[in-house]
């Protein structure tokens, strides 16, 4: 018998700034790299953007009141920096913080424990503009004065903080895919924008636990186990290379102030190292952040590179997707990757994809926390986990989106067995509470317990529908996770 979930287990949902807000210039917030990079023609699905996004600006009392019905126990948001200081590094914005601070007392009304994420990919536009945003050292001092004042502001009501959203996704789709802004392809600027950001990312622990000594934080990761096609050994050192390249490279910063030798050693003789002074490396062994927060959608398997190796494999694969965030190598892209001559990445055979050719994965969250648990040994908040699905509005006005809950239905239970494995954790947050804008695929990908009524062009009328997974989500909670 599997051990159950712990008594206070935060069952929760999340989203993002950008992704929920909409009100794009209200109340004094000045813009984001997201403001303009949506507004290039051809970037986003049909153009899509997230000036209105679900407008959550204005409506989040109906969404709390949602969570509190559904009986959910937190809700992870972000909160947009250009609200709080509008050209990223001058005055404070009283309205922006006005904001985040009804949000919040909404949600502790409501019994809704609020994890705060201070950046999920909106920096300010003046920030890019001004210094290259997170290529240059000088954007550091900026985020802490933004986190200070969130910190301050916050630091009482807020327990749980998550500091980057995904560093590794949007550093590579701003860098390496342009599928992001800043929109360029260049390894060298992507490493240094990495390393400045690890800066900023140990900056904002140290003074957090400075500030709020009572609060958690810690980054969220997205995390994808590593697999060898096969027992061939030269497939299985090429699992072990996308791992490091993949997962050490960030986590083992995050989590031990140091950056893995042998990725380091592989980037020096291709010459797009970061640069790395004393301080630097004394400034990220004092960070120790509280928890390690997982965004989990599915692994990467790998196979040797046929560059370097011509051997063929046994196995044949299937189609490989190009446009896939989690995986750094697709097929046929190597120019791409020259830092990577160590693996290639290929469809698995065995997994099933979602409508998006996203591996549907279940065996690899249990293995994902496994993993992370064992390596770091720090207690894990999976901030993301979900499906994302074109939903249908039935014409009596429900939305049987079984698949979701089958879904999540089966991480949940692999998260079960994880925690009876000896994972320690402290809670778990679908994404997505709401339907929400999904940065390159518009309003047609859904992930939400609730249903917005928006098509790409927001011409409907934006009124929310609880799915047949807002039940469903909502039983769970009641039985904390138990049938
Ligand atoms: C993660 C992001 C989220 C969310 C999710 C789903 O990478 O942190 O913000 O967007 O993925 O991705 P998508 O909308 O591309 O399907």
């Amino acid at each position: 018998k599997l051990d159950s979930f712990p008594n206070e287990f935060l069952w929760g949902a999340a989203s993002a700034a950008y992704q929920v807000e909409g009100g794009y210039d209200a109340d004094g917030k000045g813009p984001s790299i997201w403001d303009g990079f949506t507004k290039i023609p051809g970037k986003t699905y049909l153009g899509t953007n997230g000036d209105v996004a679900v407008d959550h600006y204005n409506r989040y009392k109906e969404d709390v009141s949602l969570m509190a019905e559904m009986g959910l126990k937190a809700y992870r948001f972000s909160v947009a920096w250009s609200r709080i200081i509008p050209d990223g590094e001058g005055e404070v914005n009283e309205k922006g913080l006005q904001f985040y601070d009804n949000l919040v007392e909404e949600l502790i009304t409501h019994n809704v424990e609020p994890v705060l994420t201070l950046y999920h990919w909106d920096l300010p536009q003046t920030l890019q503009d001004k210094y290259g945003g997170w290529e240059s050292r000088e954007t550091i001092p900026a985020f802490k004065k933004y986190c200070r004042a969130l910190f301050e502001r916050f630091g009482k009501k807020v327990k749980y903080w998550v500091t980057f959203n995904e560093q590794n996704v949007f550093t590579a789709m701003g860098y390496r895919w342009q599928s992001h802004p800043p929109n360029v392809s260049d390894l060298k600027r992507m490493y240094q924008a990495n390393h400045v950001i690890n800066l900023a990312n140990a900056e904002a622990i140290n003074l957090f636990h400075e500030l709020v000594p009572q609060g958690q934080i810690g980054p969220s990761f997205g995390y994808g186990p590593s697999y060898p096609l096969n027992a061939r050994p030269e497939n299985v050192l090429a699992a072990e290379n996308n791992d490091a390249f993949n997962n050490q490279w960030w986590l083992d910063v995050y989590c031990k102030g140091e950056y893995p030798v042998f990725v380091m050693k592989q980037l020096e003789k291709l010459g797009i190292a970061p640069e790395v002074t004393e301080e630097d490396q004394k400034l990220l062994l004092s960070a120790k952040p509280n928890f390690m927060g997982i965004n989990y959608y599915h692994g990467g398997t790998v196979r040797e590179n046929r560059l370097e190796n011509t051997v063929e494999t046994d196995v044949e694969t299937k189609e490989f997707s190009a446009t896939d965030p989690y995986l750094m190598q697709p097929k046929n892209e190597q120019a791409q990757s020259p830092e990577v001559p160590m693996f290639e990445s290929v469809s698995n055979p065995y997994l099933e994809t979602t409508e998006w050719g996203w591996e549907i994965d279940p065996v690899g969250f249990r293995l994902a926390l496994r993993r992370v648990y064992a390596q770091y040994g720090l207690p894990i908040f999976v901030t993301e986990n979900g499906l994302g699905a074109i939903d249908v509005l039935e014409e009596d006005g429900t939305i049987q989106d079984n698949v979701r809950i089958e879904y999540l239905e089966k991480h949940l239970l692999e998260m079960k067995k994880a925690i009876s494995d000896g994972v320690e954790m402290i809670g778990y947050c679908a994404w997505s509470f709401t339907d929400l804008l999904s940065w390159l695929n518009g309003y047609k990908k859904r992930y939400g317990f609730v249903y917005v009524n928006r098509d790409e062009h927001g011409e409907k009328d934006l009124k929310r529908l609880k799915k047949e997974s807002f039940y469903w989500y909502q039983h769970v909670i009641q039985q904390n996770g138990e049938n």
